[in-house]
């Protein structure tokens, strides 16, 4: 699979979004056919030092055994110590030019919330981006403003050809809109960490988009 086709149903997670093992959770969805994994672990109550490390390692052992690609949320650290497949990184972290230099042609993801931080990623080399908030979301506390699924019209209207994914408050329901809008596919976390059994009939979802709007 080529990054685009990766990112046709990318599940992004970390303990604080499950309600049982997040390796059990990991593992239905990756059963269910999702096609990029992000170890994302926030917040007071996340984990930290050995037991991240840990977790980490389960969860990459898992992706390995599916031929899924494992990226790290922010922590480049510790995407290069477990040699990760990339790292994900937002707009407070440091500059995709910085990140290059330390993890060499590994994927680097990039989240933009408009046109100008998309095109500002692509020129620096991002990989990929993931945009949003697509839809109302309660799993991200210091969410932007809901963009909604034009703002990927307006990034492909600028010529922007880099794959991308929108993110925020996507579900079976609206996946639509977002693949419409000319996204290759969705970044979800709470619609499979919290359903884990679905992830399969989402995916269907997913690829019924995909074909529609070919
Ligand atoms: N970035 C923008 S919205 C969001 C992130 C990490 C949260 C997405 O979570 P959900 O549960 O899929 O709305
Ligand atoms: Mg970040």
């Amino acid at each position: 699979m080529n990054l685009k086709e990766s990112l046709q149903l990318y599940f992004v997670m970390g303990s604080q979004n499950c309600n049982e093992h997040p390796a059990l959770v990991l593992e239905k969805a990756l059963a269910g056919g999702i096609t990029m994994f992000q170890f994302r672990e926030k917040g007071s109550h996340g984990l930290k030092g050995k037991p991240l490390v840990k977790m980490a390692l389960e969860l990459q052992q898992l992706c390995q055994k599916h031929n899924v690609p494992f990226i790290i949320n922010d922590d480049v650290e510790l995407a290069l110590s477990l040699n990760a497949d990339g790292v994900h990184i937002g707009q407070e972290d440091e500059s995709v030019e910085v990140v290059r230099k330390k993890i060499g042609d590994k994927i680097i993801g990039v989240s933009a919330h408009n046109v100008k931080e998309a095109q500002l990623a692509s020129e620096s080399g991002a990989d990929y981006l993931g945009v949003g908030p697509m839809f109302h979301t309660t799993t991200k506390n210091d969410c932007r403003i809901v963009q909604g699924p034009n703002v990927i019209e307006s990034i492909r209207a600028m010529g922007i050809r880099l794959p991308l994914v929108g993110i925020g408050g996507i579900h079976a329901g609206n996946v639509n809109k977002v693949i419409e809008a000319g996204s290759d596919g969705v970044a979800v976390i709470s619609a499979i960490s919290k359903q884990p059994e679905q992830s399969h009939s989402l995916f269907q979802v997913v690829q019924d988009s995909l074909i529609k709007s070919f």
